[in-house]
């Protein structure tokens, strides 16, 4: 039978040797290894403590008596040593701490380059008295063909290539549908552009199926061809500079007559066509690059919305917003506007 003079003396020889090992110790990774070896649930000291049911039932209270001192003592042995461990880290992180090396610098967002011309351009038609507005991508056949004049088996439905949900409702083609819904709200003089996506079904190198218009329309008594022509070569003029020359070709719409597609001079050559001898590769060396489309409202349309054609007259407008951020910022391909690769969004900041 074991005596409670051993168990003391083993209890006592334990504190000496865990003074013996913090006292080597110079790390948290240390500190807890030897946590766990003294203090664990299967420790030094809970080795004695187990001992202590084989001392006689007289012996025992002394014994355990002693036991949860040193127990006590072990514990504070340990938490001083870790305290002096903490505040030797303090010292020597403010000794290492070096206040003149300069910041991380946060990334900063920015506008994606569709959004800043589509911002850029109704900044322009705000400040001409224009109204923004918007409305639904997935619509109904009358407000994207029918009421544009575009009846069913009309040809254009096919040139579309629409993105149907059901027989009569669909992905919006064009954000002319919002011109026909502001018409139907307000009577003249009213004046509008209508920015938003719209969708077809075609995806190659330079097309997607989801790409960005900007349409507009201006609809009061006496507006003529006149109006269209200034409107739009001011327009003109404040996004791509007062030197740009703009001109105007016949086209056809079905829901203006008459209708133009209009051209500027090649926002990369200035229009000579050649660059240091070279074709230019944006005009091909005509000098001109297509911009948008127009012409006035068709008096069908008129009809559709209910104004009186005798009366009034308008214009109209549209343009795809990925070319002209292209020849604005001389991106040359397409896709650049939907990989979101940081490197490319980054140098519109
Ligand atoms: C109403 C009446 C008339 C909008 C117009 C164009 C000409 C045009 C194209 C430019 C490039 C579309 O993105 S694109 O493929 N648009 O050429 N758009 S006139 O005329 C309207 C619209 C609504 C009620």
């Amino acid at each position: 039978m074991i005596s409670v003079q051993d168990i003391i003396q083993d209890l006592e020889g334990l504190i000496q040797e865990l003074e013996q090992s913090l006292g080597q110790a110079s790390s948290f990774q240390e500190l807890e290894k030897i946590r766990v070896e003294y203090l664990g649930r299967k420790g030094r000291l809970a080795q004695v403590m187990s001992r202590l049911p084989e001392l006689s039932k007289e012996d025992r209270p002394q014994a355990g008596k002693k036991a949860n001192e040193i127990k006590n003592k072990l514990h504070e042995l340990f938490e001083e040593k870790k305290e002096s461990l903490e505040e030797q880290k303090n010292r020597l992180d403010l000794a290492t701490f070096d206040p003149t090396i300069p910041g991380r610098n946060p990334d900063v967002g920015s506008l994606h380059p569709i959004t800043r011309v589509i911002e850029d351009i109704c900044s322009v038609f705000i400040q001409l008295g224009f109204d923004v507005v918007s409305g639904p991508e997935v619509e109904n056949d009358f407000y994207n063909f029918e009421a544009l004049n575009i009846p069913p088996e009309h040809p254009a439905r096919d040139m579309q290539d629409t993105l149907y949900i059901t027989d009569k409702i669909l992905l919006r083609t064009h954000t002319s549908p919002l011109q026909i819904r502001t018409m139907l709200k307000r009577k003249p003089p009213v004046a509008a552009v209508a920015p938003g996506k719209v969708y077809r079904r075609d995806s190659d190198l330079t097309h997607t199926p989801m790409f960005h218009q900007i349409e507009g329309f201006l609809v009061d008594t006496q507006v003529s061809m006149a109006d269209l022509r200034g409107t739009l070569t001011a327009f003109l003029h404040r996004i791509f500079g007062p030197k740009t020359r703009v001109r105007f070709r016949p086209s056809f719409f079905p829901f203006t007559e008459p209708s133009a597609e209009v051209d500027i001079s090649c926002v990369m050559c200035g229009g000579e066509g050649k660059i240091d001898g070279q074709t230019c590769r944006v005009c091909k060396e005509t000098g001109w690059v297509e911009i948008l489309g127009c012409g006035m409202i068709d008096p069908a349309v008129f009809a559709m919305v209910d104004y009186d054609p005798e009366k009034y007259s308008g214009f109209a407008f549209g343009l795809g917003v990925e070319r002209i951020a292209m020849l604005k910022y001389g991106i040359g391909d397409l896709r650049m506007f939907f990989e979101n690769d940081i490197r490319f969004l980054q140098q519109f900041v």
